[in-house]
C-alpha cells in the first residue's frame, strides 16, 4: 500500500498558519479567561474536541443541484476517485472529517480493494456505506418506479434486499461498520397502496437485511417525512424508524437526517427519545429552511443545531456506556464550490458541539428542579452566546489542519487546477 500523501502542499498551510498563529493565540487566551471567570477551563473543551470527528458524504463533494437545473462547476469531480481527493483536501485543512461515507452503486469502481488503497493513500477511511434503491441503476432488471424494500412485488423487494446486502460485503471490505438505509418508497395518492401492508413488507425485507449484518455492524435506519413520495412515505418518521428499529433488533437503531422532518419539528427532543431507548444511531447534518433543502449546517438555524448537541452532551453524561451516535454531513451543495461548504459546516458542527459543552450542567439542573424557568434558559442562552471560534480553531491547528481553511483552501489555487486537469460535468438535474 503507498504512503499517505495528503493532496495540497503542507508548506502552504503551515506558513499560512505562522500568519495567523499568533492573532489566535491572543484570541484563545483571551477566551480562556473568559470562560475561567465562569469556572470552565477553556483546554478541557478544547480536548473533547480533539476526539470528536465527522463523516463526508462522496455525494457531497459534486455540485448538486434541483429538480430545475444544475450548474456545473468547473474542477468537479466526475469520479469516485476525485471526490476522495476532494475529501482528502476537506480533512487536510479541517481535520475533523477523517471518513467518507459512500454510496452504492454510484461509488461503485470495480473491486473494494482499490477503493480501499486509494482512500489508504490519501489519509482517509471509510464510514457507512448507503444503499440506493430510490433510483434504477443502469442495467436493472426491475424498476423501482413503485418501490424497492416495500413494492407489492416480492421479486423487486428481493432484488432491493440483494442490493443492500451487496452493499454490506463491500462495507465489510472497506472497513465500514454500518449500513445506512433509505429508501423512497411511498405513495403520491389516497389508496395507491395499503398504509398497513407497505409497512409490513418493508419490516419484512429489512429483516432479511439485518439476517445479513456481521457482527459489531449497525443498520441505521433514515426517515423522510416526504419526497419523493408526496402523500405518504414508508418510514416517514422517528416513530416508524423507531418501531421498524426495535422489531429488528439491537444492531438497528435510527438516524436523523436533520432535513427530513416537518417544519418546526422539535428536533431536539427526537434526539432525547430515541436515547433514551438505546435508538439512537446517528445523524446526517445540514440545514433547511422549508423542507430536503440540505443548506449547509449551521446556515439557517445555528441555534437548532446548538439544541440537538445540547441533548448530545447531556445524553452522554446519562449513559456514557452506550453512547456512539455516527455524525456525518449530508448537504447538496448547489450555488458553492462544495469543498468550501464542507469546511464551513465541518466548523458550524464543531462550534455547536463546543457552545453546548459550555453548558453549565450543574446549574441547569438546579434551575429545572426549582423551576426557575428563566435561569434555566438563561443558562443555555450564556453559552449559546460565546464566540467559540478560537476553540475551534485551536483544536484544528494542533490536529494539524488551517486556521483558516476556507483562505488556505483558495490560496491553495486547488479548483482551478483541477478545473484544467478534469473534465468537464453536464448540466443536467442533480439530486434534491
Ligand atoms: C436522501 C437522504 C439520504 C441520501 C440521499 C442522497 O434525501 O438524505 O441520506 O443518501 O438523499
Ligand atoms: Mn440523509
Ligand atoms: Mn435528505
Amino acid at each position: 500500500m503507498s504512503a499517505t500523501a495528503p493532496p495540497l502542499s503542507r508548506d502552504l498551510i503551515d506558513s499560512l498558519n505562522a500568519q495567523n498563529l499568533a492573532a489566535l493565540q491572543d484570541e484563545y487566551h483571551s477566551l480562556g479567561r473568559v470562560l475561567e471567570r465562569r469556572g470552565c477551563a477553556i483546554d478541557a473543551i478544547k480536548q473533547r474536541l480533539l476526539s470528536f470527528s465527522l463523516a463526508q458524504p462522496s455525494w457531497g463533494t459534486g455540485v448538486g443541484g434541483t429538480r430545475f437545473a444544475r450548474f456545473p462547476l468547473a474542477g468537479e469531480p466526475t469520479h469516485f476517485n476525485e471526490k476522495l481527493e476532494d475529501c482528502a483536501v476537506v480533512q487536510q485543512l479541517s481535520r475533523i472529517t477523517p471518513r467518507v461515507s459512500p454510496h452504492f452503486p454510484w461509488d461503485k469502481i470495480g473491486d473494494a480493494r482499490a477503493m480501499l488503497e486509494r482512500a489508504t493513500s490519501l489519509g482517509l477511511r471509510f464510514d457507512a456505506v448507503n444503499s440506493n434503491t430510490f433510483q434504477d441503476a443502469p442495467r436493472q432488471a426491475l424498476s423501482y418506479r413503485h418501490g424497492s424494500l416495500a413494492h407489492t412485488d416480492a421479486a423487486v423487494r428481493a432484488q432491493a434486499i440483494e442490493h443492500n446486502i451487496e452493499c454490506i460485503r463491500m462495507g465489510e471490505a472497506l472497513g465500514s461498520k454500518a449500513i445506512t438505509v433509505w429508501i423512497g418508497d411511498g405513495t403520491n395518492f389516497p389508496g395507491q397502496q395499503s398504509l398497513s401492508s407497505s409497512l409490513d413488507r418493508y419490516l419484512e425485507s429489512a429483516a432479511q437485511i439485518y439476517a445479513a449484518l456481521p457482527p459489531g455492524w449497525s443498520m441505521l435506519l433514515e426517515h423522510k417525512l416526504y419526497e419523493p413520495a408526496f402523500y405518504s412515505t414508508v418510514i416517514s418518521d422517528w416513530g416508524s424508524s423507531m418501531l421498524a428499529a426495535q422489531q429488528l433488533g439491537p444492531q438497528a437503531r435510527c438516524l436523523i437526517d436533520l432535513g427530513h422532518h416537518a417544519p418546526n419539528v422539535n428536533i431536539e427532543q427526537i434526539v432525547a427519545r430515541l436515547h433514551r431507548f438505546g435508538k439512537l444511531g446517528g445523524f446526517h447534518f445540514n440545514d433547511s429552511k422549508y423542507g430536503d433543502d440540505d443548506l449547509d449546517s449551521g446556515s439557517i438555524n445555528p441555534h437548532q443545531l446548538f439544541l440537538v448537541f445540547n441533548e448530545l452532551v447531556e445524553a452522554e453524561l446519562r449513559s456514557p456506556a452506550d453512547f456512539d451516535p455516527a455524525y456525518m454531513i449530508d448537504q447538496s451543495h448547489n450555488v458553492t464550490d462544495p469543498i468550501e461548504s464542507l469546511l464551513s459546516s465541518a466548523d458550524a458542527i464543531a462550534g455547536a458541539y463546543a457552545r453546548a459543552l459550555l453548558v453549565d450542567r450543574a446549574a441547569l439542573t438546579e434551575y429545572q428542579q426549582g423551576n426557575d424557568v428563566m435561569m434555566a434558559f438563561q443558562t443555555l442562552r450564556r453559552a449559546y452566546n460565546v464566540d467559540v471560534t478560537p476553540i475551534v480553531a485551536m483544536a484544528r491547528y494542533e490536529r494539524g489542519g488551517a486556521i483558516d481553511t476556507i483562505a488556505a483552501y483558495r490560496q491553495s489555487g486547488w479548483r482551478p487546477r483541477k478545473a484544467r486537469e478534469r473534465r468537464a460535468t453536464s448540466s443536467g438535474a442533480g439530486i434534491v
